[in-house]
């Protein structure tokens, strides 16, 4: 008999409602994190700055009213210390700390086809056993370090965001180089700047931001949200992104020029990225209605930055807006205008190498104290690749992965039994919002299982067949948007060597949560239940 029902891997957003809701249903289970707290990416990305870039209210776990409305978020979008706060407290009130072990970091998972159980290793040389693996090792965990020849020989002190220095980094007086202008790039980089002698901004590909516009929440504004917040949450979860956003409902290229830049200047006053993205229909599926909002938004770039020159390197040209994930900040662009800030053009003069001094483009060498990675994740597979997890017959993940991460509706792979993905490829996942979505599949995990219970099957395991017919309409959806014209990590292009398969269902929240409810509904067609 196994020692547990279901072994966790993870304590961020998922691994914490995993445990939560299995353990509520009667499971035994345990967790074991890799880092010194829980929180996940909140727990290692650190730096100053870090933010969600969706609201507070939306990025909070829905489960429990009285959670919701017994927390008090204190801005509109949350930064990282108060997440890690608010996920201690969940931890505290529902009495999950004695199921999580810290510092440990799962190496190994292979399943036993005779015992119908998984063995999993832990980096302290641990074993134990487990009917069910759940992997909630998140989508964005995997950091990248690009290999940068001489970077060994650097004097000065480096660090890669996502593996911050719980003392944090003094950058008073130093020149720092930061390298990379993606979400986490253009958050760190005007904090940096505000105590820097010099900041150096190494850019790659320009990058979109919108405002944040972020704000105290009124104790009164969110007494009056907090009295509808069952029937908002109910609306999320219907959804397109999991954030009830409205439009206009109707296509950019029908609507008059004067409408369409009003619309757009009352969502940039207003602030945040999934209003502005999802203002007209077509947006993202029309490459013609998303230059117009591209346009927008280089004026507004070339009204903040005061030098002409830095103004049109900023402007992004290469991909449509909202193919990356669109950024938000409310100081990145008027950071250009400090005497002590200088953004250097990769595209011109790529970089070359480090040395014992600094970093030297084709054409430059940069005087540096400090160098700062923020140059993004192995992402949606990266981390669960790293483990080296075995299925039926012993076949690893990762041959099983070798042309793209897949799995039946995002959450089961064919040849791994009783084994689930948190958010796994093929799910809406990193587009949508994160919370609902890991709640979304956590339930429907803990249902399956006691579905099985129920009826006398100890195993599942998704087919081969549906798993292939569900990638191919991952597939399908995505090349009907704009997303696979941009080299993102969502396509996995920012990885050298990896597959370039889009692998993230943007088919909406709602229609692939009504999807898997229909699949649970019918006694769970596409995946092969197994008794003794
Ligand atoms: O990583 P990224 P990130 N030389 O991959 C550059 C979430 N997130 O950590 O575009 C030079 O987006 C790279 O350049 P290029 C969010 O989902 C959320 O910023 O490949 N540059 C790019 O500029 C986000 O999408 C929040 O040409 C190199 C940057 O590094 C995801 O995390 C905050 C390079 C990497 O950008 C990842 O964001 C932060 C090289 N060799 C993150 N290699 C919020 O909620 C890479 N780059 C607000």
């Amino acid at each position: 008999m196994a020692d547990l029902d279901v072994v966790v891997v993870g304590a961020g957003f998922a691994g914490i409602y995993a445990v939560h809701a299995l353990r509520s249903s009667g499971l035994t289970v345990r967790a074991f994190e890799a880092g010194g707290g829980i929180g996940g990416t909140w727990f290692w990305n650190s730096y100053p700055g870090a933010r969600c870039d969706v609201e507070s209210k939306d990025y909070s776990f829905s489960f429990s009213p009285e959670l919701e409305q017994e927390w008090s978020w204190s801005e509109r979008y949350p930064a990282q210390p108060e997440i890690l706060r608010y996920l201690s407290h969940v931890a505290d009130r529902f009495d999950l700390w004695p199921h999580i072990q810290l510092n440990t970091r799962v190496t190994a998972a292979r399943w036993d086809d005779d015992a119908a159980e998984w063995t999993v290793t832990t980096d302290d040389g641990a074993v134990v056993s487990a009917r069910f693996f759940v992997s909630a090792v998140g989508c964005l965990s995997a950091y990248q370090v690009p290999s940068l020849p001489g970077l060994e020989t650097f004097s000065g002190t480096w660090h890669h965001t996502a593996r911050w220095p719980a003392e944090g980094v003094d950058f008073a007086g130093k020149r720092v180089g930061l390298i990379g202008t993606g979400s986490t790039g253009i958050q760190v980089a005007p904090q940096i700047a505000a105590v820097a002698s010099q900041l150096y901004v190494f850019q790659r590909t320009a990058n979109y931001a919108v405002p944040n516009r972020n704000r105290p929440w009124e104790p009164a504004a969110e007494r009056e949200f907090k009295s509808r917040y069952r029937q908002y949450r109910k609306e999320a979860r219907e959804s397109f992104l999991g954030v009830p956003v409205a439009g206009t409902g109707r296509p950019v290229l029908a609507e008059p020029p004067e409408d369409v830049q009003r619309t757009f200047t009352e969502r940039w006053q207003a602030g945040g990225g999934m209003p502005f993205l999802g203002a007209y229909t077509d947006l993202l599926v029309d490459q013609a209605a998303n230059d117009v909002i591209a346009e927008f938004m280089r004026d507004r770039i070339r009204e903040t930055v005061s030098d002409p020159v830095v103004a049109e390197l900023l402007c992004p040209r290469t991909f449509p807006v909202g193919s990356k994930r669109l950024c938000q900040s409310d100081d990145y662009y008027a950071m250009y205008n400090r005497p002590n800030v200088t953004l250097v053009d990769l595209r011109s003069t790529p970089l070359e190498s480090a040395s014992a001094g600094g970093l030297s483009t084709t054409s430059a060498f940069y005087e540096l104290d400090a160098i700062v990675f923020a140059t993004g994740f192995d992402a949606i597979s990266g981390a669960l690749r790293q483990i080296d997890v075995r299925g039926a017959s012993g076949v690893a993940l990762a041959d099983r992965w070798g042309a793209g991460p897949h799995a039946y509706l995002g959450i089961a792979t064919a040849g791994f039994p009783n084994m689930f993905i948190v958010t796994g490829p093929g799910s809406p996942s990193v587009l949508s919002n994160m919370a609902l979505s890991i709640e979304q599949h956590v339930e429907w995990i803990r249902d399956c299982i006691g579905y099985l219970g129920a009826h006398g099957f100890t195993t599942v395991e998704a087919t081969s067949d549906a798993e292939e017919a569900w990638m191919a309409h991952v597939t399908e959806v995505a090349y009907s948007t704009l997303f696979p014209k941009a080299d993102s990590w969502y396509i996995g292009a920012n990885i050298p060597g990896k597959p370039r398969v889009f692998t993230t269902y943007v088919g909406g929240v709602g229609p692939y949560g009504s999807k898997c409810d229909e699949v649970a509904a019918a006694g769970y067609p596409g995946f092969a239940l197994g008794a003794p």
